[in-house]
């Protein structure tokens, strides 16, 4: 009797599962999977990264550690996430704008995968009535690699990237959390990195201490993006041609070079703005013409103080490199 009413339940959430999946891809997310919510098996590598101070001034990263570590604790009676990717590679640039990382060629993907999640939660409602389901993209406390590793996405590369073997690492990371009868998927178990070690020898400022380990502070991504004083020399230096953000460990990944194409996701359509901006009309930093052009853009995150100096240090790099 006990048997049966359980295989009852594993048939209904498997259906579950594969419902969910369909309207996910649907909606058009490039791939769907189902992680379960047990505590993190990598909750040490946590703890030591921000003992030895690698987060910087990324101060809520300690504050949300013990959710990040446990993240059945996130939302209240949730069991699984279910995790998605979103391609958003582009393909390459002009060499001579200021470089800016890939995920910022077009608009704020908070913005169009909280819409697209926010669809996704609605359709989780419709298949499983009763149950809840919180959306996250890149906030809040939810360990997002982690998690898609779980659900069977890609494993965590050398260079901490979450990659899919079909489609590299240029993704996009979205999460429902929910109480859903969903079946979870297995883990991604292999690691494929195998003796490459290409992106911790062509990362620029040496930021990587180990593989999968990196120390934020020397990070271009983090100097251009989070860190929000002036540059010192030092630093200044170390961000060389790029204006926000940065993409080398992951240009140079072979999992990226055979198998990154260019998205056709209509709401991620390159703005030519944002892939190749104007260094100098930075510099003047006027916050009304900055907030017309970039408001809606991830550039907002430095905002117009902090794109300024990050187009003055390109400038001074590019006379130290052109005298
Ligand atoms: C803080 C942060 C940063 C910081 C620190 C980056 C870092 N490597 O930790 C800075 C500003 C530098 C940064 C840069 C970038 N970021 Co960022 N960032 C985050 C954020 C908000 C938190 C990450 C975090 O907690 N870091 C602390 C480290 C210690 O934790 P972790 O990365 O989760 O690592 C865990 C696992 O690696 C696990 N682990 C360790 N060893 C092993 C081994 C195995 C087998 C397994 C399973 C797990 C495992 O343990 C660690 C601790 O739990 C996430 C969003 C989120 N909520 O998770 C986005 C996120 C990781 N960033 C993202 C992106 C796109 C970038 C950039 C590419 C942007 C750019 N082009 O400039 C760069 C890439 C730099 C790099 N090589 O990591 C994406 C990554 C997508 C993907 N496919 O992997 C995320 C997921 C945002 C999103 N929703 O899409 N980022
Ligand atoms: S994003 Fe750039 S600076 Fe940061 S670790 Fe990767 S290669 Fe190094
Ligand atoms: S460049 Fe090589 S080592 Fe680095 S993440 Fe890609 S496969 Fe792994």
């Amino acid at each position: 009797m006990k048997k049966g009413i359980e295989q009852r339940r594993h048939a209904e959430a498997s259906r579950n599962s594969v419902e969910v999946k369909r309207r996910g891809l649907a909606l058009g997310f490039d791939t769907v999977g189902i992680a379960t919510l047990e505590p993190n098996a990598h909750a040490g590598e946590l703890d030591q990264w921000l003992r030895a101070g690698y987060a910087g001034t990324m101060t809520y990263l300690h504050r949300q550690a013990a959710k990040r570590k446990d993240p059945a604790r996130i939302m209240p009676g949730a069991t699984v996430a279910i995790v998605t990717l979103t391609n958003y590679f582009h393909g390459d640039g002009d060499p001579e704008a200021g470089r800016v990382a890939q995920y910022a060629w077009s608009a704020d993907y908070h913005q169009v995968l909280g819409r697209r999640l926010d669809r996704l939660a609605a359709a989780v409602r419709d298949i499983a009535p009763g149950a809840n389901a919180r959306c996250y993209v890149d906030a809040g406390p939810v360990p997002e690699r982690e998690l898609a590793q779980r659900a069977g996405l890609g494993w965590i590369g050398k260079n901490m990237m979450l990659i899919d073997p079909d489609r590299g690492s240029f993704t996009f990371i979205g999460v429902v959390l929910t109480d859903a009868a969903l079946a979870a998927d297995l883990p991604f178990a292999a690691d494929r990195c195998g003796t490459c070690h290409a992106c911790l020898d062509a990362c620029p400022t040496s930021a990587f201490v180990e593989p999968g380990v990196l120390d934020a502070r020397r990070c271009i991504s983090y100097l251009t993006i989070e860190h929000t004083a002036e540059f010192h020399d030092t630093e200044q230096r170390m961000v060389g041609e790029w204006l926000f953000g940065c993409d080398v460990c992951q240009d140079v990944c072979p999992w990226n070079v055979k198998f990154a194409r260019p998205t056709g996701d209509a709401e991620l359509g390159v703005r030519p703005e944002m892939a190749e901006p104007d260094l100098t009309a930075l510099l003047d930093g006027n916050p009304e013409s900055f907030g017309r052009r970039f408001g809606d853009t991830p550039f907002e995150r430095p905002g117009v103080a902090g794109m300024r100096r990050n187009a003055a240090a390109v400038l001074a790099n590019r006379r130290r490199a052109h005298p």
